[in-house]
């Protein structure tokens, strides 16, 4: 597996609108693009810093894992995503060799079209992380 950068980090805010307006005026990054997932309960909000970018996340459905997590632990780092390439399907099978608890067995379709799959929190050490492929 061959794992190039930080994709993104993943922020759960309660109100992407307040959120952006923060990153924009306070830290002076552009949003570039609000796109929301249905299948994931979210409205992501997307800056571009070098290679890595940072998602915003706002919860469209209190039941969602953003909903959730924002109830147990409130706003914060809610994951982070790495970016493979040389095939995710190699990784997460990789990955599960080595015992990690896959989320996703099979890679799937998440925001800006990326192929994407979650790894569970409990077995990398209390972070969820993502692999993401163009
Ligand atoms: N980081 C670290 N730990 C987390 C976590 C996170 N983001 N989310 C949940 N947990 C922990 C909880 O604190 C809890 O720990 P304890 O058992 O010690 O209390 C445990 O995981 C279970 O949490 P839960 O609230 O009961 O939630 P679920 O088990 O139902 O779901 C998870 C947790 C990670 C499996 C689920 O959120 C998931 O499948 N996430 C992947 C998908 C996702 O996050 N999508 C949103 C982003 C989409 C995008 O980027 O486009």
């Amino acid at each position: 597996m061959k794992i190039s950068h930080i994709e993104h980090i993943g922020i759960a805010v309660k109100s992407l609108q307040e959120a952006i307006s923060f990153y924009e005026n306070l830290l002076g990054l552009k949003c570039y693009a609000i796109e929301e997932v249905v299948e994931q309960k979210v409205k992501t909000a997307f800056f571009m810093l070098g290679q890595t970018k940072i998602e915003l996340l706002e919860s469209t459905e209190p039941e969602g894992p953003i909903g959730k997590f924002l109830e147990k632990k409130g706003e914060g780092i809610h994951h982070l995503a790495f970016a493979v390439e040389d095939g995710l399907q190699t990784a997460l099978n990789e990955m599960a060799d080595k015992g990690l608890q896959l989320l996703d067995k099979m890679p799937r379709k998440g925001a800006e079209n990326l192929n994407i799959a979650f790894i569970h929190p409990k077995s990398t050490l209390g972070v969820l992380t993502e692999l993401c492929e163009k």
